[in-house]
């Protein structure tokens, strides 16, 4: 990480100030379908997966869940975390134990072997299951799993991961660099031969009401949104204001800056230069009646692109979360 002396108070936003566009109202009708066909697959499930980014391991699980984990053995699957900050993790868990999750395991499905999830995700769902009465599936030697969580964590992924280390088999389910790509709940998928365990994909879905403005950010900046429903310059601002308050400069060196910015424009400005973005506008009153500007959002998104990959360093974005739940 690029190391600066800046006198953090003078030069950096101390809050963000959030735009206009409601991001805490985001439910497209097939979450709506995914949320009913989830409650009636609960019966034929013996336990539920919820995987969620581990970069935001409070914000934005999905309320409405609760049922399901409830009424079935539950394991939270921690994934990306090849893009998180796990300095705090102990703390991560303190706090989840609290909200009553007792089970997680951090993966990185981008990883071709994945030990974790070769090691130990089959026995500690098997440990689970084992746990708890399975009612009228006690004579079943088949488990069914039930994978939930909200858009574009890796849900998918997951299942073809464990389907790639169990099964040696190829991808049996399509994954995405966008929010939104399963659709509906999908077929049983085999994923493990000894136990034979299947497992059910199913859309990604956020709660109808995302708590508030800043939870709706951070779901944004993690690629859970849709980047248009917020708009990518704003994202990329949210972005900066996050490095910054982390003090974590490594962008300075990563875009070629002279220094830490707090000015979103400055920054694409000098990314949309750098990489030959421009727009071209009619300006009758110069020479060529022609004028050139730089290319913000075209820059914003090469600039979200470099973090999405963890180009700008790990970062957790429930620093807040685990800050004001200090000695709780
Ligand atoms: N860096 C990183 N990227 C991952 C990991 N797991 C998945 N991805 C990427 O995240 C994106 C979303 O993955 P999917 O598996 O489609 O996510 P999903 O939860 O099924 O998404 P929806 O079906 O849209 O709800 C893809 O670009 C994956 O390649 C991971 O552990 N690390
Ligand atoms: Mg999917």
């Amino acid at each position: 990480m690029a190391k600066h002396v800046i006198s953090r108070s003078s030069v950096f936003r101390e809050k963000f100030t959030f735009g206009t566009k409601d991001v805490t109202k985001w439910f497209p009708g097939h979450m709506n379908k995914g949320m009913k066909q989830i409650e009636m697959m609960l019966k034929n499930v013996d336990c539920v997966v919820e995987v969620h980014d581990a970069r935001i391991p409070f914000s934005g699980r999905n309320p409405n869940f609760r049922n399901a984990l409830m009424l079935r053995p539950h394991l939270l699957v921690l994934n990306k975390v090849d893009l998180a900050d796990m300095t705090r993790q102990d703390k991560v868990e303190e706090l989840l134990q609290q909200q009553g999750v007792n089970s997680v395991v951090y993966t990185n499905c981008k990883e071709q072997t994945n030990t974790v999830v070769k090691k130990k995700l089959i026995p500690k769902i098997k440990d689970l299951i084992g746990s708890r009465s399975r009612y009228h599936r006690e004579e079943s030697l088949e488990y069914n799993l039930l994978i939930i969580g909200i858009p574009n964590v890796g849900k998918s992924s997951l299942i073809n991961s464990l389907r790639r280390t169990h099964l040696k088999k190829g991808k049996a389910t399509r994954v995405g660099g966008i929010a939104g790509i399963t659709r509906s709940v999908l077929e049983r998928i085999k994923v493990c031969e000894e136990p034979a365990m299947y497992l059910y994909d199913t859309p990604g879905i956020l709660a109808p009401n995302v708590q508030n403005v800043e939870v709706g950010m951070k779901l944004a900046l993690s690629a859970a949104l849709q980047d248009h429903l917020v708009g990518v310059d704003s994202i990329a601002d949210y972005m900066l204001y996050t490095l910054n308050k982390k003090g974590n400069y490594s962008y300075v060196k990563y875009f070629g800056l002279e220094d830490p910015t707090d000015d979103v424009l400055k920054l694409l400005a000098h990314v949309a230069l750098k990489n030959n973005k421009a727009v071209k506008l009619r300006s009758p009153g110069s020479q060529t009646g022609y004028v050139y500007r730089p290319h913000f959002d075209a820059a914003a998104g090469i600039v979200l692109r470099a973090f999405r990959e963890g180009k700008l360093g790990l970062v957790m974005l429930d620093d807040d979360i685990l800050d004001s739940s200090q000695g709780r």
